[in-house]
């Protein structure tokens, strides 16, 4: 697990990103991938850096019925993805990415077809080490693919215009 140091570099970070602040917890770079009609799931994406130790441990939206804290491993060079019982681990003071491949969120069985362009609800329900719950209610964005400014911490040396 890697801790950032870099404090200043963080704080730039801070002014070019749309950061939603938890009390605890600082949500950047969201969005849900569209799916197609008949698509039973789809995955949410985002980056998260807590100011404390603290767990997301539980997800919520109402455009599906399941939602879940997923990670991907390979097991027997298959990829596999598996829910996160125990809620996803947030360091203090590092960034952590959900992105396709790595951890993710997992709508499941969802109830629409998420249309790109349209926006999701998406509650995160984060535990500080106190044991202490936070609810964080957003709007999600769908999108087909994260877009250049939504890659992640390196989005700011990407852009062209
Ligand atoms: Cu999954």
């Amino acid at each position: 697990m890697k801790l950032f140091k870099t404090y200043s570099g963080l704080m730039a970070l801070l002014l070019i990103s749309p950061w939603v602040l938890a009390q605890n917890v600082s949500v950047s770079n969201a969005w849900a991938r569209a799916s197609v009609k008949g698509q039973n799931a789809t995955g949410v994406f985002m980056s998260l850096k807590a100011v404390g130790p603290t767990k997301l441990v539980a997800v919520n939206s109402s455009v599906a019925h399941v939602s879940e804290i997923h990670q991907m491993s390979m097991q027997n060079n298959v990829m596999k993805m598996t829910a996160l019982p125990n809620g996803l681990v947030l360091d203090a003071g590092s960034v952590v990415d959900l992105k396709p491949g790595g951890y993710h969120i997992m709508l499941m069985d969802l109830k629409k077809t998420l249309e790109k362009d349209s926006n999701i609800d998406l509650q995160l329900t984060f535990q500080d080490a106190t044991g202490k719950k936070t609810q964080v209610d957003m709007r999600v964005p769908v999108l087909l693919q994260a877009t250049e400014g939504q890659k992640g911490m390196q989005g700011a040396e990407h852009q062209h215009h």
